[in-house]
């Protein structure tokens, strides 16, 4: 019999989801140490938190970013900016652990120029969701968005090119890396609230990275 160090590591696959989209299973297990790591090293610099909508709301995912561009929301809007409003000071840089992912994901796909240059960081706890939204502060919607969830499960919602077209549920776990590009990149989408769950790696929490072409 041979032991091997591995064995509980699944081998990746592909999941074609319509339009565009394809789930890579599994892409980023074997990698999810590491980036868990590179996530902490992020978040001392710029800390996870909870931002406000336009309209007032609290988001209930925490969100941190690295790279040149950062998301952030308040009471003026959505955008995109280069310094992080809670130090004024620039994102820290993207680690290469993550951006090597991100562009070995959409090469994958068929994305072999994609070099993102914001990555978004979502922590989802018990409790948290997001609602159905499109991304669209991005200028290039030919650049797809590459996704890797870890620790808890969730139920991702896609939806159509209408709010009020009846979404799919597709459920993913850790180590999944979606790539969501051509008449993809514009759907509706959003996730059900996190349901407690123990994760050995990451507890009760679910890391969402979203890697972008923002500027
Ligand atoms: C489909 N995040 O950060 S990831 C987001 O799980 C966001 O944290 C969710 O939606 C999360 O904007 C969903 C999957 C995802 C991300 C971006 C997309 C799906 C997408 C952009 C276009 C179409
Ligand atoms: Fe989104």
């Amino acid at each position: 019999m041979t032991a091997d160090l591995f064995d509980d590591v699944e081998q990746p696959w592909v999941e074609p989801l319509e339009d565009g989209a394809q789930v890579l299973r599994r892409f980023a297990s074997a990698r999810a140490p590491a980036l868990l790591d590179a996530i902490i090293r992020v978040t001392e610099q710029a800390p996870l938190r909870q931002m406000k909508t336009p309209g007032g709301h609290t988001m209930s995912a925490a969100m941190a970013c690295c790279g040149t561009w950062g998301w952030v929301t308040d009471r003026k809007g959505y955008r995109y900016q280069q310094t992080d409003p809670l130090t004024d000071k620039r994102w820290p840089g993207m680690p290469e652990i993550l951006r090597a992912l991100a562009r070995e994901a959409a090469e994958q796909a068929g994305y072999p120029d994609f070099e993102p240059d914001a990555c978004l960081i979502n922590r989802y706890l018990p409790g948290a969701k997001m609602a159905l939204h499109q991304d669209k502060d991005e200028t290039d919607f030919s650049q797809p968005i590459v996704s890797v969830s870890l620790g808890s499960p969730i139920v991702f919602q896609f939806g159509g090119d209408r709010r009020s077209d009846r979404p799919r549920k597709v459920p993913l776990e850790h180590g999944d890396v979606v790539v969501w590009g051509g008449p993809s990149r514009l759907r509706y989408h959003g996730v059900l609230t996190l349901k407690p769950f123990d994760h050995p790696l990451t507890g009760a929490c679910r890391y969402n990275l979203t890697f972008r072409r923002a500027g």
